[in-house]
């Protein structure tokens, strides 16, 4: 068996979320460990359809994913959640509802300029050009975390190194 629990990615758009809570999946489904990721595929577009990208509705985005993080730990998984999560008093809202040491708050940090180089769906281009408004990183702050578990460089590790030290995480606190 192995202890529940969330992963809690967070950083800008383009810094590796998504591709790394799944790498993370990847690795914890070859270990035979029950886990699951909710990110904007699953989340946004279903559950929080209907909320948008200013203050008050990002708070709401985040407070439901919480909640839905809870529901998933509470069913013995371990849960990855992949939102940028920009404000810190929403994050430690989250982490108020696991019992301690089960909540990993995990910094993935990558700096805006390689985000914007990457820029996979065009959207830093439209936010730049003033098409998209409140952008993470250009026009809408992003609160980094001061005490993370864990800080994750994505712009200088490899897509497995960087789920490799997660699952090392893991492994050294005894939830595998
Ligand atoms: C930030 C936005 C915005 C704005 C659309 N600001 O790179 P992506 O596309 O796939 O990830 C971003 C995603 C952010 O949603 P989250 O639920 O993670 O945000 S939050 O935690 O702040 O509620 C981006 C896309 O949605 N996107 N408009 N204005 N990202």
């Amino acid at each position: 068996g192995h202890k529940s629990g969330v992963l809690w990615f967070t950083g800008l758009s383009g810094s590796g979320k998504s591709t790394l809570a799944n790498a993370v999946d990847a690795q914890l489904y070859e270990l035979g460990v029950r886990s699951y990721v909710l990110d904007g595929d699953n989340i946004r577009h279903g559950l929080n359809k209907g909320l948008g990208f200013g203050i008050e509705d990002r708070i709401e985005n985040i407070r439901r994913i919480g909640e839905v993080a809870k529901l998933f730990a509470d069913s013995g998984q371990i849960v990855s959640t992949a939102f940028i999560s920009p404000f810190r008093e929403d994050r430690e809202q989250a982490r108020s509802l696991f019992p301690s040491g089960e909540f990993i708050e995990i910094f993935v940090d990558c700096p805006l300029a390689v985000c914007e180089k990457r820029d996979p769906k065009g959207l830093y281009r439209k936010a730049r050009r003033g098409e998209i408004r409140d952008f993470t990183g250009i026009d809408s702050p992003y609160e980094a975390p001061l005490n993370p578990e864990l800080i994750i460089e994505t712009y200088r590790h490899s897509i497995f190194k960087a789920a490799d030290i997660v699952v090392s995480y893991l492994r050294n606190q005894k939830f595998i």
